[in-house]
């Protein structure tokens, strides 16, 4: 059966609904950003660009650095649309947009995200480069699919015993990265830890400006965790939603942070602007040899 007008809806020119994008205008190596204008301080280094297009907050460049083929993508902020670009780009390599069928033979990409993060541990300091070894679910995206066969219950289990998570918040999940992609981008100058990602940036992060919270200890208990070498080293948007769903389509992902501020002490990165642009050329070099 083919997938219904409804279900996969693509634009007058055959494109994919929100990321306006057709089949061949995408690398299998592609670069997540959060901000649209990070996109070209990522092509700005390419050597060439030869497409580009934007539709709401997702942009779009594929280009070459060093003659590999790569495609920059934004995905603005939050797991909801990562929902999107996700399942778009997916559309994109594994479905065939003619027929409307999916593909026998399926397409692995590989997704990198190249963004912020504050550290919520006081020995990971502003300015340093952090790789998620996991992601942390605890915005509730990942239980409108089948994720269970990627979780892992034990530490899920341990952490929702040690903060006390209330039960009428979404279980939190935890899924682990890919392990072919962290060996290639690990290095002296990386750390690496659980990235507990939030559906919202003030609440479901801590943050108090004029409303009140229902944990305001929520941070201290993410950043008091431990269970065997695990702990909880930043907080963002994204990162479990990336993993989750590239385990679910098969495709191999990896979250690279630039950590700007540290929750744990009150620090914000002097420069923040110079550790992305640290973190994104320490990027693109690993990229050449993927
Ligand atoms: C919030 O300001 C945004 O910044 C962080 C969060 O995950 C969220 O998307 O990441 P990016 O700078 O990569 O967007």
């Amino acid at each position: 059966m083919p997938i219904k007008e409804s279900e996969l809806i693509l634009n007058p020119d055959g494109s994919v609904y929100h990321l306006n994008l057709k089949p061949e205008n995408i690398s299998k190596t592609i670069i997540f950003v959060g901000d649209q204008d990070r996109v070209e301080k990522i092509t700005k280094h390419f050597d060439s660009i030869e497409f580009t297009t934007q539709k709401r907050e997702f942009k779009t460049q594929t280009g070459t650095y060093k003659n590999k083929r790569l495609t920059v993508i934004s995905t603005g902020i939050g797991p909801d649309n990562i929902d999107i670009v996700m399942n778009e780009l997916d559309a994109l390599v594994n479905i065939d947009l003619e027929t409307r069928q999916p593909k026998q033979n399926l397409t692995s990409l590989n997704i990198v995200r190249v963004g912020t993060s504050g550290s919520l541990q006081s020995d990971i300091p502003v300015d340093s480069f952090l790789i998620s070894s996991h992601g942390l679910d605890l915005n509730g995206l990942l239980h409108f699919y089948q994720i269970e066969k990627f979780t892992n219950p034990d530490v899920e289990t341990a952490f929702i015993k040690h903060t006390k998570w209330d039960a009428n918040k979404a279980k939190p999940i935890l899924i682990a990265n890919s392990e072919s992609l962290e060996k290639h981008f690990s290095s002296s100058k990386t750390y690496a830890g659980i990235t507990a990602t939030a559906v919202g940036f003030y609440g479901p992060q801590g943050r108090v400006l004029r409303l009140p919270i229902k944990d305001v200890d929520l941070n201290t208990k993410m950043d008091s965790f431990a269970y065997q070498n695990h702990r909880i080293t930043n907080l963002e948007m994204e990162t479990s939603a990336i993993y989750g769903l590239s385990k679910l389509l098969g495709h191999q992902a990896l979250s690279l942070n630039a950590i700007i501020a540290n929750r744990a002490n009150g620090t914000f990165s002097q420069d923040s602007k110079k550790v992305v642009e640290n973190l994104i050329t320490y990027t693109l070099d690993k990229m050449t040899s993927l």
